[in-house]
């Protein structure tokens, strides 16, 4: 039975140099230790031993299993130490790589003119207020003095959703809905997307931006309306703008004015770009006619306002010198990357 002993040590430790992973070592251990293991079916003789061996060979047994068990933790620990290392080389990652350079957006030319139109107001104690796209016939043309047979509801200029719901054509809209709800003071800015059935050409887009304006208070004048659209127009375009106001006429304001700004080109001499005017049209503005306020519940005997409507694409065109406003939609980078960095 030494003999035996000595055999199953020499086997196993061969067997266990050999194992190369983990689930090897489990199965050599079924192998010497299991139920019908080499080394158990040894010690299953151990009765037929007389009285003086059996302590010696059990001895020897015990030894020879946990030298068979040291053995198989060695090779297992030395194995685990294998792998990781392996799985280590394998997933390493170089932190020192330079990354995926991701390209950086930039403003649209429109939005950098908003932004910047909307932060004078804001800063003259106006407030942002925005409406529906998708507008009823009611506060798009009739509370603004816009009757049923007015030329203004056309068909053909206005996109008509049922016989009384439409694309909004203005922003005013907006407005009609803050004096429904606000008593005066009113002090508010209404940017957004409008919409004309207009044919597309340089200087039209069926698709359009305004930002309108509207103050009303007790005592509001001509005067608060032409002072606070000239130093508008100087915080937009620079201190050297001049401005001057041209009777006009709208439905819904009473006195109305265009203002112009003087040809930053020929300095109101007169040349190309201003069409030989020496002037440029920039916005439409006036007194809120008596009508349309006693529409929003406000007492035309008691408070007035003005309002005032800007073309966003034209005032960034005139900004830029930009000569079409298919541009702005067709987003072209070689045009709108020209505007990366400009604030
Ligand atoms: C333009 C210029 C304008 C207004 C818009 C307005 C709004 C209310 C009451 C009265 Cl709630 N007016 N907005 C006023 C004058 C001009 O826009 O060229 N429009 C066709």
């Amino acid at each position: 039975m030494k003999e035996q002993l000595a055999q199953i040590r020499a086997a196993a430790e061969q067997a266990i140099v050999k194992a190369d992973s983990v689930p090897e070592l489990d199965t050599l251990r079924v192998r010497f230790f299991g139920k019908k293991g080499e080394l158990t079916s040894v010690l299953k003789q151990m009765g037929g031993l007389s009285a003086e061996m059996r302590p010696v060979i059990g001895q020897l047994a015990n030894e020879t299993r946990e030298y068979i068990e040291s053995q198989i933790e060695i090779a297992r620990a030395r194995l685990e130490e294998i792998a990781l290392t392996s799985r280590l080389a394998a997933e390493k990652i170089d932190v020192t790589i330079p990354g995926t350079p991701q390209p950086l957006g930039h403003k649209h030319p429109m939005s950098i003119v908003l932004d910047e139109a909307l932060s004078i107001f804001v800063g003259m104690g106006y407030k942002v207020v925005e409406g529906p796209e998708v507008e009823y016939d009611y506060y798009n043309f009739e509370a603004l003095n816009i009757p049923r047979d007015h030329p203004a509801r056309d068909t053909q200029d206005t996109f008509y959703i049922t016989d009384n719901v439409l694309l909004r054509t203005q922003t005013s809209s907006v407005q009609i809905r803050h004096m429904e709800k606000n008593k005066p003071p009113i002090k508010i800015v209404s940017p957004g997307r409008v919409f004309r059935s207009d044919e597309i050409d340089a200087t039209h887009s069926p698709l359009f931006h305004q930002i309108e304006g509207l103050v009303v208070d007790k005592g509001v004048t001509m005067g608060d309306l032409k002072g606070t659209l000239e130093v508008f127009a100087k915080r937009l375009y620079g201190e050297q703008a001049r401005a001057r106001f041209r009777p006009h006429h709208f439905q819904f304001t009473e006195p109305s004015a265009e203002m112009d700004i003087m040809c930053f080109n020929c300095q109101g001499k007169g040349c190309r770009l201003c069409k030989n005017e020496g002037w440029i049209e920039v916005l439409g503005a006036g007194l809120v006619h008596p009508k349309v306020l006693e529409i929003c519940g406000i007492d035309p005997d008691v408070y007035s306002g003005f309002a005032f409507g800007i073309g966003l694409e034209r005032i960034t065109m005139r900004r830029y010198g930009i000569k079409d406003i298919r541009l702005f939609y067709e987003n072209d980078l070689r045009f709108l990357k020209q505007f990366q960095g400009v604030m």
